[in-house]
């Protein structure tokens, strides 16, 4: 029988119904593979391929499995970039509890199963859930959904083998091509030069795994609002000219700032917020991303992902180099 892993990787349900030494091999197996592979905050990606990047995906198992398939079935094989937020508040259907009981469990151990068997293809990114021992989030269920699969004894110590594994994932990521990507937003000054990154500083995990731009900010009590001044001389001090976040679920399928900032989130959770839908965003393997009007975003509609257009706000000038944009084109069409 080929290991749990291995099962676990071909079905996202594998683990569902067994016992609790399923879950146990898949962990030992992921923490061999981060112990032989040391991870760094920031993880630098070629950009040879295109990159399918999903957000905060909250146990829906369904959606993120969907994507993973869709990313590395492509004719050129995509490399694969999680946002963060993978576990807590599991649901298809609000509230909790819900038709995925356990969904955090089996999103974080598919997802981990992936990142450790394919280093270089599947990047996880820690989001805010990710850092819950550092700062703590509302509402936090893994313990709950683990006891809802697990007997008593073993909800704790897979409960913490699980935090250590993702406290052990990187905070960022920038593509050769020029797109940042991270849950949040962007470090304080002081943390512009990612060479002086430190996975443990609380204040660099707050502003990228907590930060949200400044248009309709939600004070959450940690992170701050940051504006479209801010964002761009951030970008420019790493090397980029788009992020692409999430965290945000007002704002996900929007583009803010000029085409700097785009929000993606990838869970049924969030379909009916910003624009709605369960979304991935694609990073094509071009020499350079000058806007989010070079990305290609997607809508999942249960079979299939779909492209759909960008919201711009506010409009990019001039004709759009990516997927139609409502601008009018700047050659007196006057659409
Ligand atoms: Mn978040």
């Amino acid at each position: 029988m080929a290991r749990a892993s291995e099962r676990l990787r071909a079905d996202p349900t594998a683990l569902v119904g067994r016992p609790a030494s399923d879950l146990w091999e898949v962990l030992d197996e992921v923490r061999a593979a981060f112990d032989a592979r040391p991870g760094r905050p920031l993880v630098e990606l070629p950009s040879d391929r295109p990159v399918a990047v999903i957000g905060d995906s909250h146990g829906d198992w369904p959606a993120v499995s969907s994507a993973l398939r869709f990313a590395r079935g492509r004719s050129v094989p995509e490399r694969f970039v999680g946002l963060g937020d993978y576990i807590h508040r599991a649901t298809r259907a609000e509230p909790d509890p819900a038709a995925l009981p356990s969904g955090s469990v089996w999103n974080v151990a598919y997802l981990l199963a992936w990142a450790s068997y394919a280093p270089d293809d599947v990047i996880l990114l820690r989001g805010n859930h990710e850092a819950t021992r550092q700062i703590p989030v509302p509402a936090p269920t893994l313990l709950r959904e683990l006891g809802r699969a697990y007997p008593r004894v073993e909800v704790l110590p897979l409960w913490e083998s699980i935090v250590g594994l993702l406290e052990r994932l990187p905070l960022a990521a920038r593509t050769q091509n020029g797109v940042f990507l991270a849950h949040g937003g962007i470090p304080d000054r002081s943390f512009w030069d990612p060479a002086r990154w430190e996975a443990s500083n609380l204040r660099l995990l707050e502003g990228l795994l907590w930060s949200d731009p400044e248009l309709e900010y939600e004070d959450r009590a940690v992170g701050a609002p940051y504006g479209p001044d801010a964002l761009d001389a951030f970008l420019r001090a790493v090397g980029c000219r788009v992020m692409v976040k999430g965290h945000a679920p007002n704002h996900s399928g929007r583009s803010l700032y000029g085409g700097r900032l785009l929000t993606v989130h990838t869970s049924d959770l969030f379909a009916r917020f910003g624009e709605g839908g369960v979304l991935l965003a694609e990073i094509p393997a071009r020499e350079r991303i000058e806007s989010s009007a070079d990305l290609t975003l997607r809508a999942w509609d249960g079979a299939e992902w779909i492209p759909r257009a960008i919201r711009h706000d506010p409009e990019l000038p001039g004709p759009p180099t990516g997927v139609p944009a409502a601008t009018p084109a700047t050659d007196g069409s006057g659409r």
